[in-house]
Protein backbone atom coordinates (compact mmCIF):
# COMPACT_ATOMS: atom_id res chain seq x y z
CA UNK A 1 0.00 0.00 0.00
CA UNK A 2 1.81 2.93 -1.46
CA UNK A 3 2.07 6.66 0.05
CA UNK A 4 3.14 7.63 3.28
CA UNK A 5 0.11 7.56 5.02
CA UNK A 6 0.40 11.02 7.17
CA UNK A 7 -3.52 10.19 8.22
CA UNK A 8 -4.92 7.77 10.54
CA UNK A 9 -8.76 6.25 9.51
CA UNK A 10 -10.59 4.77 12.26
CA UNK A 11 -12.66 2.38 9.69
CA UNK A 12 -15.85 0.65 10.13
CA UNK A 13 -14.72 -2.39 8.37
CA UNK A 14 -10.87 -2.36 8.19
CA UNK A 15 -9.71 -1.39 11.07
CA UNK A 16 -7.53 1.69 12.03
CA UNK A 17 -5.47 2.16 8.72
CA UNK A 18 -3.14 4.99 7.29
CA UNK A 19 -5.09 7.70 4.63
CA UNK A 20 -3.01 9.76 2.57
CA UNK A 21 -4.61 13.05 2.92
CA UNK A 22 -3.56 16.61 1.86
CA UNK A 23 -2.71 20.09 4.19
CA UNK A 24 -1.41 20.80 7.13
CA UNK A 25 -1.42 20.90 10.71
CA UNK A 26 -5.05 22.37 11.83
CA UNK A 27 -6.94 21.89 8.36
CA UNK A 28 -6.28 18.66 6.44
CA UNK A 29 -8.63 18.05 3.57
CA UNK A 30 -9.18 14.21 2.68
CA UNK A 31 -7.89 14.42 -0.84
CA UNK A 32 -5.26 11.85 -1.67
CA UNK A 33 -1.77 13.47 -1.89
CA UNK A 34 -0.28 10.70 -3.86
CA UNK A 35 -3.16 9.11 -6.11
CA UNK A 36 -4.21 12.08 -8.75
CA UNK A 37 -6.00 14.25 -5.70
CA UNK A 38 -8.40 11.60 -5.15
CA UNK A 39 -10.93 13.54 -2.88
CA UNK A 40 -13.53 11.99 -0.78
CA UNK A 41 -17.25 14.31 0.48
CA UNK A 42 -20.11 14.04 2.32
CA UNK A 43 -22.66 13.83 0.00
CA UNK A 44 -25.31 15.83 2.53
CA UNK A 45 -23.15 19.39 2.01
CA UNK A 46 -20.88 18.61 -0.67
CA UNK A 47 -17.80 19.15 0.64
CA UNK A 48 -14.62 17.15 1.20
CA UNK A 49 -14.14 15.71 5.00
CA UNK A 50 -11.60 18.51 6.40
CA UNK A 51 -10.13 17.80 10.11
CA UNK A 52 -7.57 19.38 12.58
CA UNK A 53 -5.21 16.75 13.61
CA UNK A 54 -5.66 14.26 10.43
CA UNK A 55 -7.17 11.31 12.58
CA UNK A 56 -10.45 10.32 10.82
CA UNK A 57 -13.48 8.32 12.06
CA UNK A 58 -13.81 6.39 15.23
CA UNK A 59 -15.12 2.95 13.76
CA UNK A 60 -18.82 3.54 14.13
CA UNK A 61 -21.12 4.58 11.87
CA UNK A 62 -22.82 7.53 13.78
CA UNK A 63 -19.58 9.68 13.45
CA UNK A 64 -20.04 10.95 10.17
CA UNK A 65 -16.60 11.15 8.82
CA UNK A 66 -15.97 7.17 9.25
CA UNK A 67 -17.67 6.06 6.00
CA UNK A 68 -15.31 8.72 4.96
CA UNK A 69 -12.39 6.60 5.69
CA UNK A 70 -13.67 3.55 4.16
CA UNK A 71 -14.54 5.11 1.05
CA UNK A 72 -11.37 6.76 0.62
CA UNK A 73 -8.78 3.79 1.79
CA UNK A 74 -10.85 1.49 -0.51
CA UNK A 75 -10.28 3.93 -3.54
CA UNK A 76 -6.57 4.15 -2.42
CA UNK A 77 -6.31 0.69 -2.33
CA UNK A 78 -8.12 -0.01 -5.66
CA UNK A 79 -5.83 2.81 -7.07
CA UNK A 80 -2.83 1.15 -6.06
CA UNK A 81 -3.73 -2.24 -7.26
CA UNK A 82 -4.21 -1.45 -10.42
CA UNK A 83 -0.91 0.33 -10.59
CA UNK A 84 1.08 -2.61 -8.62
CA UNK A 85 -1.12 -5.32 -10.36
CA UNK A 86 -1.88 -3.81 -14.01
CA UNK A 87 0.56 -0.66 -14.23
CA UNK A 88 -2.82 1.28 -14.80
CA UNK A 89 -2.30 4.66 -13.66
CA UNK A 90 -5.99 5.83 -12.38
CA UNK A 91 -9.33 5.17 -13.50
CA UNK A 92 -8.46 6.25 -17.21
CA UNK A 93 -4.88 5.97 -16.93
CA UNK A 94 -4.28 9.39 -17.10
CA UNK A 95 -3.09 9.88 -13.40
CA UNK A 96 -6.25 11.90 -12.09
CA UNK A 97 -8.16 11.20 -9.29
CA UNK A 98 -12.13 10.50 -8.95
CA UNK A 99 -14.04 11.40 -5.80
CA UNK A 100 -15.83 9.36 -3.68
CA UNK A 101 -19.00 10.65 -1.89
CA UNK A 102 -20.79 9.31 1.20
CA UNK A 103 -23.67 9.26 3.13
CA UNK A 104 -25.63 9.77 0.22
CA UNK A 105 -29.61 9.74 1.05
CA UNK A 106 -30.84 7.88 3.90
CA UNK A 107 -31.10 4.45 4.86
CA UNK A 108 -30.25 4.58 1.19
CA UNK A 109 -28.97 0.61 0.68
CA UNK A 110 -27.19 0.94 -2.62
CA UNK A 111 -23.47 2.41 -3.77
CA UNK A 112 -23.06 3.46 -7.66
CA UNK A 113 -20.27 4.72 -9.94
CA UNK A 114 -21.15 7.29 -12.64
CA UNK A 115 -19.36 8.89 -15.34
CA UNK A 116 -20.46 11.90 -15.50
CA UNK A 117 -18.77 13.15 -12.49
CA UNK A 118 -16.22 10.64 -12.51
CA UNK A 119 -17.50 9.85 -8.93
CA UNK A 120 -18.96 6.90 -7.20
CA UNK A 121 -21.64 6.85 -4.04
CA UNK A 122 -22.49 5.50 -1.23
CA UNK A 123 -25.63 5.02 0.86
CA UNK A 124 -25.52 4.27 4.71
CA UNK A 125 -27.66 1.11 4.58
CA UNK A 126 -30.22 -0.04 6.58
CA UNK A 127 -30.77 2.25 9.92
CA UNK A 128 -27.37 3.88 8.62
CA UNK A 129 -25.64 1.75 10.24
CA UNK A 130 -24.26 -0.66 7.56
CA UNK A 131 -22.53 1.90 4.70
CA UNK A 132 -21.86 0.11 1.71
CA UNK A 133 -18.24 1.17 1.88
CA UNK A 134 -16.05 -1.41 2.48
CA UNK A 135 -13.15 -2.50 0.27
CA UNK A 136 -14.38 -4.43 -2.22
CA UNK A 137 -17.71 -2.46 -2.54
CA UNK A 138 -15.40 0.54 -3.30
CA UNK A 139 -13.13 -2.01 -6.04
CA UNK A 140 -16.38 -3.32 -7.49
CA UNK A 141 -17.68 0.67 -8.09
CA UNK A 142 -14.06 2.25 -8.81
CA UNK A 143 -14.17 -0.68 -11.57
CA UNK A 144 -17.17 0.46 -13.16
CA UNK A 145 -15.20 3.71 -13.50
CA UNK A 146 -12.01 1.53 -15.44
CA UNK A 147 -14.78 -0.70 -17.98
CA UNK A 148 -16.44 2.85 -18.66
CA UNK A 149 -13.04 4.07 -20.01
CA UNK A 150 -12.26 0.68 -21.67
CA UNK A 151 -14.32 -2.14 -23.04
CA UNK A 152 -17.54 0.50 -22.19
CA UNK A 153 -19.59 -2.97 -21.87
CA UNK A 154 -23.40 -1.74 -22.38
CA UNK A 155 -25.07 -2.28 -19.03
CA UNK A 156 -27.51 -4.87 -20.03
CA UNK A 157 -28.16 -8.27 -21.64
CA UNK A 158 -25.03 -10.23 -21.88
CA UNK A 159 -22.45 -7.33 -22.04
CA UNK A 160 -23.82 -5.95 -19.24
CA UNK A 161 -23.56 -9.26 -17.06
CA UNK A 162 -19.93 -8.94 -18.02
CA UNK A 163 -19.75 -5.53 -16.94
CA UNK A 164 -20.59 -6.33 -13.45
CA UNK A 165 -19.09 -9.65 -13.30
CA UNK A 166 -15.87 -6.93 -14.25
CA UNK A 167 -16.33 -5.48 -11.36
CA UNK A 168 -17.23 -7.78 -9.24
CA UNK A 169 -13.62 -9.81 -9.98
CA UNK A 170 -11.34 -6.91 -8.95
CA UNK A 171 -13.72 -6.60 -6.04
CA UNK A 172 -11.74 -9.67 -4.94
CA UNK A 173 -8.78 -9.48 -6.90
CA UNK A 174 -8.30 -5.97 -4.78
CA UNK A 175 -9.21 -7.53 -1.29
CA UNK A 176 -7.17 -10.38 -1.47
CA UNK A 177 -4.27 -7.86 -2.92
CA UNK A 178 -4.69 -5.33 -0.31
CA UNK A 179 -4.85 -8.39 2.56
CA UNK A 180 -5.91 -6.29 5.37
CA UNK A 181 -5.97 -8.55 8.36
CA UNK A 182 -9.48 -7.01 9.36
CA UNK A 183 -10.46 -7.73 5.79
CA UNK A 184 -8.86 -10.58 4.10
CA UNK A 185 -9.53 -11.77 0.38
CA UNK A 186 -12.74 -13.79 -0.01
CA UNK A 187 -14.93 -14.41 -3.09
CA UNK A 188 -17.73 -13.18 -1.74
CA UNK A 189 -18.99 -9.47 -2.44
CA UNK A 190 -20.17 -7.45 0.50
CA UNK A 191 -20.07 -9.44 3.05
CA UNK A 192 -18.54 -6.63 5.67
CA UNK A 193 -21.57 -5.06 5.25
CA UNK A 194 -24.10 -7.12 5.73
CA UNK A 195 -26.92 -5.92 4.24
CA UNK A 196 -29.40 -8.15 5.32
CA UNK A 197 -28.63 -8.23 8.54
CA UNK A 198 -27.88 -11.91 8.83
CA UNK A 199 -23.93 -11.96 7.87
CA UNK A 200 -25.07 -12.59 4.61
CA UNK A 201 -23.24 -11.48 1.52
CA UNK A 202 -24.28 -9.95 -1.65
CA UNK A 203 -22.73 -12.04 -4.34
CA UNK A 204 -21.14 -15.78 -3.79
CA UNK A 205 -18.51 -16.16 -6.99
CA UNK A 206 -17.91 -19.88 -5.85
CA UNK A 207 -21.86 -20.66 -6.58
CA UNK A 208 -23.73 -17.81 -7.48
CA UNK A 209 -26.99 -19.04 -6.93
CA UNK A 210 -26.29 -19.17 -2.95
CA UNK A 211 -27.56 -15.79 -3.17
CA UNK A 212 -30.96 -17.10 -3.92
CA UNK A 213 -31.38 -14.71 -6.92
CA UNK A 214 -28.75 -15.41 -9.68
CA UNK A 215 -29.62 -17.70 -12.57
CA UNK A 216 -28.13 -21.04 -12.19
CA UNK A 217 -24.40 -21.28 -11.76
CA UNK A 218 -24.12 -21.59 -15.69
CA UNK A 219 -24.92 -20.29 -18.84
CA UNK A 220 -28.53 -20.86 -19.80
CA UNK A 221 -29.44 -17.92 -21.83
CA UNK A 222 -28.65 -15.13 -19.91
CA UNK A 223 -31.63 -12.96 -21.78
CA UNK A 224 -32.48 -9.49 -20.78
CA UNK A 225 -32.52 -10.58 -16.27
CA UNK A 226 -30.88 -8.11 -13.98
CA UNK A 227 -26.97 -7.59 -14.49
CA UNK A 228 -26.34 -7.96 -10.88
CA UNK A 229 -27.65 -12.19 -11.39
CA UNK A 230 -26.34 -13.12 -14.84
CA UNK A 231 -23.23 -11.58 -13.39
CA UNK A 232 -22.69 -14.81 -12.00
CA UNK A 233 -22.08 -17.14 -14.87
CA UNK A 234 -18.60 -14.65 -15.28
CA UNK A 235 -17.88 -14.77 -11.62
CA UNK A 236 -18.03 -18.67 -11.71
CA UNK A 237 -15.89 -18.91 -14.16
CA UNK A 238 -13.01 -16.09 -12.47
CA UNK A 239 -13.53 -18.12 -9.42
CA UNK A 240 -13.03 -21.69 -11.50
CA UNK A 241 -10.36 -20.90 -13.45
CA UNK A 242 -8.36 -19.07 -10.52
CA UNK A 243 -9.03 -21.90 -7.38
CA UNK A 244 -10.64 -24.93 -9.58
CA UNK A 245 -13.68 -26.77 -9.10
CA UNK A 246 -14.30 -28.87 -5.77
CA UNK A 247 -13.93 -28.12 -2.38
CA UNK A 248 -11.89 -25.58 -1.15
CA UNK A 249 -10.83 -23.27 2.22
CA UNK A 250 -9.36 -20.05 1.31
CA UNK A 251 -8.55 -17.71 4.47
CA UNK A 252 -11.17 -19.44 6.40
CA UNK A 253 -13.83 -19.78 4.49
CA UNK A 254 -14.63 -22.73 2.77
CA UNK A 255 -15.99 -22.38 -0.61
CA UNK A 256 -17.49 -25.69 -2.99
CA UNK A 257 -17.87 -24.70 -6.97
CA UNK A 258 -19.80 -27.14 -8.76
CA UNK A 259 -19.41 -27.87 -12.62
CA UNK A 260 -22.09 -27.91 -15.36
CA UNK A 261 -20.30 -30.85 -17.09
CA UNK A 262 -19.38 -32.37 -14.03
CA UNK A 263 -15.63 -32.12 -15.01
CA UNK A 264 -13.21 -30.62 -12.77
CA UNK A 265 -11.38 -27.86 -13.57
CA UNK A 266 -7.23 -27.19 -12.01
CA UNK A 267 -7.04 -23.68 -10.94
CA UNK A 268 -4.16 -21.14 -11.76
CA UNK A 269 -4.54 -18.90 -8.79
CA UNK A 270 -5.46 -15.71 -9.04
CA UNK A 271 -2.72 -13.68 -9.76
CA UNK A 272 -2.68 -15.29 -13.75
CA UNK A 273 -6.45 -14.97 -13.72
CA UNK A 274 -6.94 -11.42 -13.29
CA UNK A 275 -4.10 -10.72 -15.77
CA UNK A 276 -6.35 -12.92 -18.13
CA UNK A 277 -9.22 -10.64 -17.26
CA UNK A 278 -7.69 -7.47 -17.38
CA UNK A 279 -6.07 -8.23 -20.90
CA UNK A 280 -9.33 -9.01 -22.38
CA UNK A 281 -11.07 -6.24 -20.64
CA UNK A 282 -8.60 -3.42 -21.87
CA UNK A 283 -7.45 -4.90 -25.12
CA UNK A 284 -10.12 -7.14 -26.60
CA UNK A 285 -13.64 -6.96 -24.92
CA UNK A 286 -16.28 -4.28 -26.62
CA UNK A 287 -19.35 -3.07 -25.70
CA UNK A 288 -21.86 -5.36 -26.85
CA UNK A 289 -19.91 -8.60 -25.54
CA UNK A 290 -21.51 -11.49 -25.19
CA UNK A 291 -20.48 -14.58 -23.16
CA UNK A 292 -19.22 -16.45 -25.83
CA UNK A 293 -17.36 -13.32 -27.19
CA UNK A 294 -15.51 -13.19 -23.45
CA UNK A 295 -15.13 -17.06 -23.84
CA UNK A 296 -12.74 -16.20 -27.25
CA UNK A 297 -10.99 -12.92 -25.34
CA UNK A 298 -10.17 -14.68 -22.86
CA UNK A 299 -8.43 -17.96 -24.35
CA UNK A 300 -6.69 -15.15 -26.98
CA UNK A 301 -5.50 -13.55 -23.74
CA UNK A 302 -4.21 -16.62 -22.07
CA UNK A 303 -2.18 -17.47 -25.37
CA UNK A 304 -0.65 -13.76 -25.30
CA UNK A 305 0.85 -13.91 -21.70
CA UNK A 306 1.42 -17.95 -21.21
CA UNK A 307 1.44 -19.55 -24.50
CA UNK A 308 -1.01 -21.48 -26.36
CA UNK A 309 -1.97 -24.74 -25.00
CA UNK A 310 -0.42 -23.37 -21.79
CA UNK A 311 -2.00 -24.96 -18.64
CA UNK A 312 -3.24 -21.14 -18.20
CA UNK A 313 -5.40 -21.38 -21.10
CA UNK A 314 -6.78 -24.74 -20.62
CA UNK A 315 -7.82 -24.20 -17.02
CA UNK A 316 -9.87 -21.05 -19.03
CA UNK A 317 -11.30 -23.06 -21.36
CA UNK A 318 -12.34 -25.56 -18.69
CA UNK A 319 -14.12 -22.84 -16.48
CA UNK A 320 -15.78 -21.55 -19.55
CA UNK A 321 -16.93 -25.65 -20.16
CA UNK A 322 -18.26 -25.87 -16.29
CA UNK A 323 -19.99 -22.67 -16.61
CA UNK A 324 -21.68 -23.96 -20.01
CA UNK A 325 -20.17 -21.57 -22.25
CA UNK A 326 -18.28 -23.30 -25.07
CA UNK A 327 -17.26 -27.32 -24.67
N1 LIG B 1 -24.47 -1.24 -6.67
C1 LIG B 1 -24.87 -1.31 -8.03
C2 LIG B 1 -23.66 -1.58 -8.88
O1 LIG B 1 -22.68 -0.88 -8.85
C3 LIG B 1 -25.57 -0.13 -8.52
C4 LIG B 1 -26.16 -0.44 -9.80
O2 LIG B 1 -27.07 -1.22 -9.92
N2 LIG B 1 -25.60 0.10 -10.86
O3 LIG B 1 -23.69 -2.52 -9.59
ZN1 LIG C 1 -21.97 -2.86 -10.25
Amino acid sequence: YQGVHNGTGNSQYSGTVGIDTSGSSGSYRMEDSVRGGHETRNSDTGAVFTDADDVWGNGLPSNVQTAGVDAHYGAALTWDYYKDVHQRNGIRNDGVGATSNVHYGNAYQNAFWQDSCFCMTYGDGANNEHPLTSIDVAAHEMTHGVTSNTARLVYSRESGGLNEATSDIFAAAVEFHANNPEDVGDYMVGEKVDLFGNGDPLRYMDEPSKDGSSLDNWYSGAGNVDVHYSSGIANHFFYLVSEGSGQKVINGVSYDSPTYDNQPVTGIGINAAEKIWFKALTEKMHSNETFADARADTLEAAAELYGADSPEQLAVANAWAAVNVGD
